[in-house]
């Protein structure tokens, strides 16, 4: 399989655990964002979107979207599962992923970014103020979503809302978040550190990371 991504894309990163979790052999295609390669033409016959991450499978069929990405390696390849065994957890996993993807993650994606900065007139100082605004306000969410006490989002293994959830607390780091309100999620991202295929997901270890 071949993953098309970005070392410091959110969207990415969550491919790239599910795939470690389920101990796949794939090989990364960068696509740098900040070169806009994501818009050449040979990528947008890829992804029509302009977005990364694109899996290309052993077959030569193009997956597009991290968490359907993720959803077919948990149907497709053997390993843990990446969904609960009870349609309760897996509506609570999918609500939290969801969550991160659909109503956090779209709001500072690159492109929206540099649509506020370039066409909307906002300063460094704006931008901040917005990428805080809908972080803090997606992570609070996801932290009163956490029943119990559990080692993960949802039960004691690493699932769907986890690959969401670290990725997102990287970007909030990013953006130089505060991350004390969220004990529960800071639990879980420790919890995540220590498991190798969370390390080898990490944006700084991948081949087209900066030297550091
Ligand atoms: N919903 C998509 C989001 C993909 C996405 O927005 N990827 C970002 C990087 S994390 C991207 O490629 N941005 C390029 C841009 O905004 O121009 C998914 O989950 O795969």
């Amino acid at each position: 399989m071949k993953l098309y991504g970005y070392w410091r894309s959110s969207a990415s990163y969550r491919v790239r655990i599910a795939l470690n979790l389920k101990r796949a052999a794939y090989e990364q295609v960068p696509v740098h964002l900040v070169k806009q390669e994501q818009f050449s033409p040979d990528y947008l016959a890829l992804s029509p979107s302009g977005v990364v991450p694109a899996l290309v499978t052993d077959d030569g069929r193009v997956l597009l979207q991290s968490l359907a990405i993720c959803e077919w390696l948990d149907e497709t390849v053997s390993g843990p599962n990446l969904l609960p065994d009870n349609e309760y957890d897996r509506a609570r996993t999918r609500a939290i992923a969801q969550l991160i993807a659909c109503d956090v993650h779209p709001l500072g994606n690159t492109r929206v970014q540099a649509y506020l900065r370039a066409e909307m007139g906002q300063d460094d100082a704006r931008m901040t103020a917005w990428l805080h605004k809908w972080i803090t306000t997606g992570l609070a969410a996801v932290e009163a979503m956490i029943e119990g006490s559990t080692r993960f989002a949802v039960g004691n293994r690493a699932s769907l809302a986890d690959i969401c959830i670290v990725p997102q607390l990287y970007n909030a780091r990013r953006f130089s978040v505060d991350l004390t309100p969220y004990p529960k999620l800071l639990a879980i991202d420790e919890e995540a550190a220590r498991q190798q295929p969370f390390i080898d997901a990490a944006p700084e270890r991948q081949p087209d990371a900066p030297p550091p």
